[in-house]
Order: C-alpha cells, then structure tokens, then sequence
C-alpha cells in the first residue's frame, strides 16, 4: 500500500488530513505552497489538471475532489476501524447520501453566499438579492440537518463516521467564514462540539495553524 498526499494548511486539504489522523494511515505528505503557485507547476498538473488541493496518489493512482478522496480512504481503512460503514449496509447507504449532500448541496450553497458577500471577491460582483437567497437556503439546510441529529448522536445513528468528519470540516471554515449563528439549531451544535472534541480534530487543528 503506498499513499502519497498533497496538502496545505487551511484548505480542502484540511478534512483529509483529519480523516488520515483518524485512520491511522502510514503515508507520506508533500506539502504544496499554493501562495508560490505550486499547484500550478506541470508536476503536480499531471497528477491533477484542477491545480488544487487534496490530491493523493494512491497505489500509483491520482485521485482528486476531497469527497472522492474521503469515500475511498473509508472503503479502504475506514471499515475495518469502525470509521465507515461496511459497504451495502444501511449505514452506508446513509454515509454516502450525507457526505455527497454536504458537499453537493450545503457547501454549493455556502460557497454561493461567500461569492455574493465575502470580501475576496470584487464588490461589484457581489449581489445582494443572491447573497439574500442563499443565506435563506443555508438557514433552511441547517435546519435539516438539526432535523436529521434529532434523536442520533451522528449522521448515520449512534456512531462516528467520515461523513460526520466531512460535514463538520464544512461547518468550520463554512460557518465561521460567513458568520453565522448556529444556536438556533441546538442538536446540530452539539454534534459539532461532540466531533470537534476527538483527539484527531484537536491535533490537526492545532497542525493547521
Ligand atoms: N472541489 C475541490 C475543491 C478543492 C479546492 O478548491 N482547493 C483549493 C484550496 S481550498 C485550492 O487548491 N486552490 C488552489 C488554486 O485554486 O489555485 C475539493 O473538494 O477537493
């Protein structure tokens, strides 16, 4: 088995580096200076024509897009740790539809409320009616997500998974970046305390700064 990861601090690459202090996954890191455009050089293009990070080669191949990355590194370690559901069961079945969902519907539409309201992008880009109705979406997929922790410590019932990992590395950058005030969604609070508090999250929190 041999796992290569391309990584730099706060980023994407963050729940990556999360997810292989979980696993316990002997591999190797390279650090990639996206400041200096490391990203950009033909090297690293080959092994993801995006130029961004995560990126890992694993056994010889290139792999991209955190959520991919995330849902092999379950198959593969995850099972056997008791961090992903064993393939075909219910639990997986549920892993899978909330990992994609955070990143396919939750992050789209944070990402979409940043671009309309952040100061990284130009003002005269921004637009108030779209920054408006995206934080209206936010609010009302937060509030699923609430919904879905009523009665369960984690995502897929009563156990930690990667899913949980991913959702809740979307959270911390996602909703402290735009500022918003999560008490109003007291369960879904206390699942992001509850996984904030693993001794993998802490290390590489405090690696990240
Ligand atoms: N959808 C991708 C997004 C990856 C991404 O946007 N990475 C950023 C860092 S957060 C990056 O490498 N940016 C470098 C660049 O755009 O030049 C994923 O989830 O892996």
């Amino acid at each position: 088995m041999s796992l290569t990861f391309y990584y730099s601090p706060r980023s994407n690459a963050s729940r990556i580096h999360w997810t292989l202090a979980e696993l316990g996954v002997p591999h190797e890191v390279v650090k990639v200076d996206l400041r200096a455009g490391d990203q950009k050089k033909p090297e690293f293009l080959a092994l993801n024509p995006n130029g961004k990070v995560p990126t890992i080669v694993l056994d010889g191949t290139p792999m991209f897009e955190s959520v991919a990355i995330q849902i092999a590194l379950g198959e593969r370690h995850g099972v056997e740790k008791g961090l992903w559901p064993a393939p075909g069961s219910s639990e997986h079945y549920q892993a899978l539809t909330w990992i994609i969902w955070g990143q396919v519907t939750l992050a789209a539409t944070l990402f979409r409320y940043m671009m309309n309201t952040s100061e990284w992008t130009p003002k005269e880009q921004h637009n108030e009616p779209q920054a408006e109705a995206a934080l209206k979406e936010l609010h009302g997929l937060l509030r699923i997500l609430d919904d879905r922790l009523d009665g369960r410590d984690y995502l897929t019932g009563d156990r930690f998974t990667l899913a949980d990992l991913d959702l809740a590395s979307v959270m911390g950058w996602g909703l402290g970046w735009a500022k918003i005030d999560i008490a109003p969604y007291p369960k879904l609070q206390a699942w992001l305390g509850r996984i904030n508090e693993r001794p993998a999250a802490r290390a590489v929190q405090a690696a990240d700064q």
